[in-house]
């Protein structure tokens, strides 16, 4: 399971009970850009270990926005990202979680979509963010990025809102979900925007090509694999560019750097918001290059929403993505490691503070799901 720290308030012993052998985590002390020391990660490890756990994958490793804009000390910052792989592979950590979205990293309207038996779920309504966009923010000739009826729609929903309700998705589309790196206020989030007024798509993939050609060699010699989380959503938001939402894209990546250290989080929830990506195939196309797993289902309509659905459910075919995966790791004769992505607010969670999608209980649920259907999977083909 994804572990935040000293501060979570799911512990590392919650975590052993859950039935884990390890963590998934991050100095998130240390300030986007600066680099990880040994010692600091040596400590972080230690605390770990002493819980019985270990410490096998960060996540994630933030690329600094310097980096992804190519301006600033962006050159500075590709040197520390390179001594923090080094750093992290002296002290035993080999997989690097990271992702390139500009400004936010994963972002929902909704923390707290009600399901129909009392959980809670994350969602992401178009409407809203563009009623947001509109608005809130109202960013600079962000109308002609939408439809009449969907300009129509988001002005429908946004009549609806009380203040305390337009404050509420405002914080929760800038103010930082748990992992981000970064929180904004409303003048603060224009200006980071802005920097990416001239940046195309294919500008930023140029970026992240530069930043690959200068951290694969080392992460190479390192014995370190670089894992890239998809943009969640796999979509251009408020604007922003987006160049990690579907095959072609990974496709792109990898042409331009074929060093299997140059590789991907296979996050089912991201991935799996967009319809033409087909789960199973990928996995099979990338799949010697898939070094950390996440899996999440979501459910989607055609009206661009999206909730966190149970592991099992959604539009993610779990039973393909488990089986493909399984015949990838017996390939490679290797296990990949792998966590429930988000779980609900569920039981006991709804009545503590929990970290939107990292609660204990409903993460808990997910991973003996899939643990549950792994087993089946592995254990029916040895068997019939
Ligand atoms: C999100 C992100 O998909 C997710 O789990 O929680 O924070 C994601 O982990 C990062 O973007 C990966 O770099
Ligand atoms: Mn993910």
């Amino acid at each position: 399971m994804r572990w935040f720290g000293p501060n979570d308030p799911v512990s590392l012993a919650d975590i052993r009970q859950a039935g884990c052998t390890g963590v998934v985590t991050a100095l998130h002390d240390i300030p986007n850009g600066e680099i990880w020391t040994t010692e600091a990660i040596n400590k972080r490890k230690a605390e770990i270990a002493s819980a019985g756990l270990i410490w096998n994958v960060v996540e994630s490793l933030p690329v600094h926005e310097d980096i992804k804009t190519h301006s600033g000390n962006f050159l500075l910052y590709i040197d520390n990202y390179k001594r923090s792989i080094q750093n992290l592979s002296a002290c035993g950590i080999h997989i690097i979680t990271y992702n390139f979205m500009p400004v936010l990293d994963w972002t929902r309207t909704d923390l707290a979509y009600t399901l129909p038996n009392g959980a809670k779920a994350l969602r992401f309504q178009k409407a809203a963010l563009i009623a947001f966009d509109i608005f809130i923010l109202q960013r600079k000739n962000a109308d002609k990025d939408y439809s009449v009826t969907e300009l129509q729609q988001a002005k429908e929903l946004f009549d609806t809102l009380t203040p305390e309700e337009k404050k509420l998705l405002q914080k929760n589309i800038i103010a930082g979900l748990p992992g981000s790196e970064e929180s904004f206020d409303l003048k603060d989030f224009t200006k980071a925007i802005e920097r990416y007024d001239h940046i195309s798509s294919d500008t930023l993939r140029q970026h992240l090509i530069y930043f690959l050609e200068h951290i694969i060699p080392v992460a190479e010699k390192a014995g370190v694999q670089m894992a890239i989380h998809p943009d969640d959503p796999p979509f251009s938001i408020l604007g922003l560019p987006r160049i990690v939402c579907a095959a072609n894209d990974i496709r792109l990546l990898t042409k331009a750097l074929p060093s299997l250290h140059n590789g991907l989080c296979f996050c089912t929830g991201s991935f799996g918001v967009m319809e033409e990506n087909n789960l199973p195939q990928m996995i099979e196309e990338f799949s010697e290059r898939i070094h950390f797993i996440h899996l999440r289902s979501t459910r989607r309509n055609d009206r661009g929403d999206f909730f966190e659905d149970d592991h099992l459910a959604g539009d993610v075919d779990m039973f393909a993505v488990i089986s493909k995966l399984t015949e990838a790791m017996q390939k490679r004769k290797c296990s990949i490691p792998m966590r429930p992505d988000h779980g609900h607010q569920m039981l006991d969670d709804l009545k503590k503070h929990t970290n939107p999608g990292y609660s204990a209980i409903g993460r808990l649920k997910g991973l003996a799901e899939l643990r549950g259907l792994e087993m089946g999977i592995i254990e029916s083909k040895k068997r019939l």
